[in-house]
């Protein structure tokens, strides 16, 4: 490895010197804001950024073979700059008083990484066989992060023989294949041998939440004979127990309030004999804490609680990044994706369970109770991303 220290006046001029020298390959190890001493007591003393950039000796033709999971296979050059960048948060949890400098640097830190992984990806592009780059886009144009659509492009590459390269429908069997593996799903939510079941349901106001609940309390009341119990956790009062009220009283099942996360306890005390409990959340918005804070106390108040965050599968790759971070501070156990009817595509669906780590508890389809819901299958997904199955709207 050969490692070199560049002194630039922006991060611009520093990217065209690495790049100019060590070549696209070059990765940077750190950079700093320094003050250069130009006259007395430093009163002419300037900005410059310090980069130490490093480019290894790799034999370019030496072929890896990554892993197929995308959840635990991420590609070498992502696993290095998380690690420089998990480096750069500590010291700045460290350094309180420079805090603002080092965000700084975190930030062009962050905007040179995004630019070598994409010139990287550009140059990595033009080796690839037409027909997986074909996929590629295909992938990226349903909906897909183009981070986790390249990254599954780059095994089908390490995967397939030239010759099958050149077979569309070889690509698109083994990307169905692979795509299809990827995808982690939880089941029903009742589980057979288990005594009692308690199920949380946690995301922004209007994704579908109450309705949801209303469509798994209906399936387990009248087809499976189970007892369910509801309980609407309102944390501004807004008024949502009145929705799920009206669900109830059409089902026949009891609804409790509860106000504030001390007393879940004593309600689901008094509710020992039902198979399954579901807690409908409601706040004035994801985005204020009130509503995470409150919820995260809920949660704590019993260990077997299983928390479905819900998401509308008519939302970006953006925002359901943006969504997923604001619930990070909640053990989420499962996604549930409602809206997949008003969906043009379902990318961002694997998107999200890839990057939160996360498993599909179900699909709601429309608006219809109890009608519009069913279990998350991996098939089913794969053949909405491809566009080999669609979902009739009623
Ligand atoms: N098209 C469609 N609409 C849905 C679906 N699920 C819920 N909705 C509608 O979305 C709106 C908000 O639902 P609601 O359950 O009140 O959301 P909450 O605020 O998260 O509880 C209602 O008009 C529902 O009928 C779905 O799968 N497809
Ligand atoms: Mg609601």
């Amino acid at each position: 490895m050969q490692i070199k220290r560049y002194e630039a006046v922006d991060m611009q001029e520093a990217l065209k010197l690495v790049k100019g020298e060590l070549g696209p390959d070059a990765v940077i190890l750190s950079t700093k804001q320094i003050k250069k001493d130009n006259g007395v007591f430093g009163m002419f003393s300037r900005q410059v950024i310090e980069v130490v950039a490093a480019r290894d000796y790799v034999d370019k033709h030496q072929v890896k073979t990554p892993s197929e999971s995308l959840q635990t296979g991420f590609i070498e050059t992502d696993e290095f700059l998380k690690e420089e960048l998990r480096k750069i948060r500590n010291d700045m949890r460290e350094t309180p008083g420079e805090l603002r400098d080092m965000k700084s640097e975190l930030g062009l830190l962050k905007g040179y990484i995004q630019e070598l992984l994409r010139d990287g990806e550009q140059e990595h592009l033009k080796t690839l066989h037409d027909n997986l780059v074909i996929f590629l886009r295909r992938l990226i144009s349903e909906g897909m992060d183009r981070n986790i659509a390249y990254r599954l492009v780059q095994i089908l590459n390490n995967k397939l023989s030239e010759e099958q390269k050149d077979n569309t429908d070889e690509i698109n069997s083994y990307g169905h294949e692979l795509i299809q593996k990827q995808v982690k799903i939880t089941g029903p939510i009742c589980n057979e041998h288990k005594d009692r079941k308690i199920a949380v349901f946690v995301g922004p106001t209007g994704v579908g939440k109450t309705t949801s609940i209303a469509k798994i309390a209906a399936k387990y009341t009248l087809i499976d004979k189970k007892k369910v119990s509801l309980i609407t956790f309102d944390t501004y009062r807004v008024g949502a127990v009145e929705q799920l009220k009206i669900y109830a009283k059409i089902i026949g099942l009891p609804v409790d309030v509860v106000l504030s996360p001390s007393d879940l306890r004593g309600v689901l005390d008094r509710k020992k004999d039902a198979d399954l409990i579901l807690i409908d959340t409601a706040g004035r918005s994801h985005k204020d804490r009130t509503y995470v804070n409150e919820l995260s106390k809920l949660m704590s108040q019993t260990i077997e609680i299983d928390c479905h965050l819900v998401l509308s599968a008519t939302s970006s790759n953006t925002v359901l990044t943006d969504i997923i971070g604001k619930f990070k501070d909640i053990k989420i156990n499962s996604l549930l994706f409602t809206k997949l009817d008003e969906a043009d595509n379902y990318g961002a669906v694997f998107s999200s369970m890839i990057n939160a780590q996360k498993p599909l508890s179900y699909f709601t389809t429309g608006q219809r109770v109890p009608e519009d819901i069913e279990l998350a299958a991996a098939g089913r997904l794969c053949r909405l991303i491809l566009k080999m199955d669609a979902v009739s709207s009623h």
